[in-house]
């Protein structure tokens, strides 16, 4: 993941001295296709954290609540929301995204707008604030904040009429405007069915296409946060990856066309691959829980996922260009419990181990061609740990390909590679060969990149390793490129077959 101090200082130096030259700079290659906004670029650097589903339900043992549970349920005995975040920073992932409320309608903050909420609950004594606790917590710790607010709410008993979009976008205002900065609004797709509604116990559909009137909730949003980024079914900014499951597709671009899509309301395969040329930006992310259910159950506690599976679902998420939003829900006293603590201290130490080390970082590195021939665009850039730099060649130039000549035969098992975003998705498909007695031998193929493309291959023993970019829309422009050696314990998981042209 990092590079040593030298290797960063010369990359800087050479920057600087190119720019010095002035005059003859060659200009950086002109965008391809849709490119992410400066949130959604922010938002890909984030590329995993968590989600905290915590609620009524974690006391009554449901998933969905019906509408109808007292809030004198809700009496968590030891939350602390400096330790809750802090077991989340520690495992790696680098920001989160709570339920502020729930399809049932129980609110975490003390809202104006309904008494459903914690501010008639024992905890504190009804003086506490679950989600300015823990946006506080975030802020000291340094992990982004997000917030998740159920469109679907269960208790209200004007649901289902416009009388509850305007509750609805109060909250929200509530929420934006009273907790400082928050990176993404999470708008859940499910939405409509049978509830409490203040006692009418009864069904209740609504119109997905009208009911939210979503883009102007969405233009509100913007007002309160414009830094922060919406995800639905149909973006604008982030889209569902179409799955629970915990993998994004293969291929999975980050431009789709979105037409007809609304939240709620979007073809799953299709989310899951976006469109090769579709015209937005609006890259997937992948949620998934830590256990089987979105909020904490005793009962599952010996079904929480293994430091391997999570490593799974890492290079199934991140690892094909996605970021990954993983639940760890807290248990009735408030702290994540143990098994789950466990799990993600595990997961942590297998991601270090295995980035620990890029022999990219080493090796000699040629390219048959550079734009330019303008050091700036030079093959080192791929192995200088930047995002910002990379390698780029001459317009039109659409192939081309980079070798890694190590000091003496080196073992890996896992690549990555990452283009640079701004200027878009360009390649489409790349292929590896390891050098087998002088001749070339192809051992892995893949095609999205985008944000990051993490291959697992079975071991390869080279001194030279070839990547060739076989097909590309616009000339490439790719700013890393890793080998790694995963640990023993992930090193023989599932390697998916060869990707097809
Ligand atoms: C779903 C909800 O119905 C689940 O309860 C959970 O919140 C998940 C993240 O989204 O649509
Ligand atoms: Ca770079």
């Amino acid at each position: 993941m990092s590079m040593s101090f030298p290797v960063r200082f010369a990359a800087l130096l050479a920057a600087g001295a190119v720019a010095a030259a002035g005059a003859h700079e060659t200009p950086p290659p002109a965008p391809f296709g849709a490119v992410p906004s400066a949130r959604q670029l922010a938002w890909h650097e984030l590329e995993a954290y968590a989600f905290v589903h915590f609620s009524l339900n974690t006391f009554t043992d449901r998933e969905w609540g019906y509408g109808d549970e007292s809030p004198e349920l809700f009496a968590p005995t030891a939350f602390d929301a400096d330790a809750l975040v802090a077991t989340l920073k520690s495992a790696g992932l680098r920001g989160l995204v709570l339920t502020a409320k729930h399809h049932d309608g129980f609110c975490l903050w003390p809202t104006r707008f309904t008494t459903h909420s914690i501010a008639h609950s024992p905890y504190r004594n009804g003086r506490g604030d679950i989600v300015g606790e823990v946006a506080a917590a975030c802020r000291r710790t340094g992990l982004a904040f997000g917030v998740y607010l159920s469109p679907w709410d269960r208790h209200q008993a004007d649901y289902g009429t416009p009388v509850y979009r305007e509750f609805y976008r109060n909250q929200l205002q509530e929420l934006l405007t009273n907790y400082g900065p928050v990176f993404e609004v999470w708008f859940d797709g499910a939405n409509g069915g049978d509830g409490y509604y203040g006692g009418a116990r009864e069904t209740r559909r609504i119109d997905r296409l009208t009911y939210y009137d979503w883009p102007e909730t969405w233009r509100l949003v913007r007002a309160w946060q414009p830094d922060a980024v919406m995800f639905s079914d149909a973006g604008p900014d982030v889209r569902w990856v179409g799955n629970e499951k915990g993998s994004a597709g293969d291929p999975c671009w980050s431009t789709i066309d979105p037409t007809g899509f609304h939240p709620g309301q979007a073809d799953p395969r299709h989310l899951e691959r976006g469109d090769r040329h579709g015209p937005q930006w609006l890259p997937a992310e992948v949620d998934v829980s830590i256990r089987p259910g979105w909020f904490y159950h005793e009962k599952e506690n010996a079904a929480v996922k293994t430091p391997a599976e999570l490593y799974t679902l890492y290079l199934n998420s991140v690892g094909r260009g996605a970021n990954l939003i993983l639940n760890v829900p807290p248990d009735r006293s408030g702290r994540i419990a143990g098994p789950d603590a466990l799990a993600l201290t595990g997961w942590k130490q297998l991601l270090d181990e295995t980035f620990a080390h890029d022999l990219a970082g080493e090796a000699q590195i040629t390219a048959s061609a550079v734009r330019g021939a303008d050091p700036r665009f030079g093959a080192r850039n791929v192995a200088d740990g930047r995002r910002d730099t990379y390698w780029s060649t001459d317009d039109g130039v659409t192939t081309g390909e980079l070798v890694f000549e190590f000091s003496g035969p080196q073992t890996f098992n896992l690549i990555r590679l990452r283009e640079y975003l701004p200027l878009g998705q360009r390649i489409d498909r790349v292929a590896f060969d390891w050098d087998s007695d002088g001749k070339w031998q192809e051992f892995a193929t893949a095609t999205s990149i985008g944000a990051q493309r993490l291959l697992p291959i079975a071991a390869i023993t080279t001194r030279r390793v070839r990547l060739r970019v076989t097909q590309a829309a616009a000339c490439p422009a790719l700013s890393e490129v890793g080998f790694f050696l995963r640990p023993a314990e992930v090193a023989s998981l599932p390697v998916p077959p060869p990707a097809k042209p």
